[in-house]
């Protein structure tokens, strides 16, 4: 039965008729319209995408349509190809490996737990790499958090583009993103609060944030860091959970490891978040901060030193 070893191509024959056949009514009109997008929908479906892979294709494509990157039918049905070989990729490699003009880094967590801080240090780290970074001053809620970050942004040599306090840090966030296509900018890192007058307010306010990230460029944010205060131990396990659900996290940037004994929780936040720690801060200064490494940790911790 499995005597003659068939290409890939050729054994896509059957699924690629079903496919071919079908795209040419749903992209043949010309025009972009609302019929166009469940006809698809209903085409990836039928192809056995599965319903949530078809609805999620036909999101980020109607994103990259909103974002104005296709007019007619036949440039979405080229992107469509672009999102095809990015969902079987997207387990082959790291987010930042994948080519992009500007990526945007959200950094989210409680009130005092080292978010300023370590946006400037993610300014020199990533600087030091060759990128051309930005900051965003998305804590709008104290006026010294601006200015803050202002300093930051001196000693980091980077760019900022910060409003007056109380202003929306959407619209701070939206200004940075032209900003950083005006010149030329690849990174942008976005500080924001950590304390506003209720957590639900915090929680909606970052999601603010990050739509306004999404709506402008695609797939963004590309990353969120919760920055967590390593001295508060298994506390901040459940300030992650807030966070996880509100703001989707893709990595922690655990402050403080200088200043504790509770340097353990790195393996609660392995076992119960499933978001890897990818950052460690050693001090405070805007060199300390370590790129997560389990061997060094773990050696770290059997080590025999004179401390
Ligand atoms: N020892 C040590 N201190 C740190 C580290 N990261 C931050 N800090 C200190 O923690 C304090 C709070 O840091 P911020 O960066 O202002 O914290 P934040 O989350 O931005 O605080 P809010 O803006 O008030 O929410 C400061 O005194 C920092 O110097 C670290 O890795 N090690
Ligand atoms: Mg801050």
């Amino acid at each position: 039965m499995f005597g003659r070893k068939n290409s890939i191509g050729e054994a896509l024959a059957k699924t690629r008729r079903l496919l071919q056949g079908r795209m040419r009514s749903v992209f043949g009109g010309g025009d972009i319209t609302e019929a166009m997008w469940e006809d698809l929908e209903e085409t990836l479906i039928q192809a056995d995408f599965g319903a949530e892979a078809a609805l999620s294709m036909v999101e980020r494509l109607r994103q990259r349509v909103a974002a104005g990157e296709a007019s007619t039918a036949q440039e979405v049905e080229g992107l469509l190809r672009q999102e095809m070989l990015a969902a079987l990729r997207r387990g082959e490699q790291h987010p930042d490996q994948e080519e992009r003009l500007l990526t945007i880094i959200l950094v989210v967590g409680v009130n005092g737990s080292g978010k300023t801080t370590s946006v400037a240090k993610l300014a020199r780290y990533y600087t030091n790499r060759g990128h051309k970074v930005m900051l965003a001053a998305a804590d709008t809620f104290r006026a010294a958090a601006i200015d803050q970050l202002r300093i930051w942004a001196e000693r980091a040599g980077v760019a900022i583009v910060a409003h007056q306090p109380d202003s929306d840090p959407g619209a701070v966030v939206y200004d940075a993103i032209r900003a950083c296509r005006a010149r030329g900018m690849d990174l942008l890192l976005v500080d924001t609060a950590g304390r506003l007058h209720t957590k639900f307010n915090l929680m909606a306010e970052l999601k603010k944030i990050s739509d306004v990230a999404r709506r402008n460029v695609h797939r963004a944010p590309h990353e969120v860091f919760l920055v967590l205060d390593a001295t508060t131990g298994q506390n901040a396990i459940q300030q992650a959970r807030h966070f996880r659900e509100a703001a989707g996290l893709t990595g922690v940037v655990l402050a403080k490891l200088d200043g504790t004994a509770k340097g353990g929780v790195v393996f609660s936040i392995a076992e119960e978040l499933d978001v890897p720690v990818r950052f460690v801060g050693t001090g405070e200064t805007i060199e300390d901060l370590a790129e997560f490494d389990a061997e060094a940790f773990v050696d770290g911790l059997f080590q025999n030193g004179n401390e």
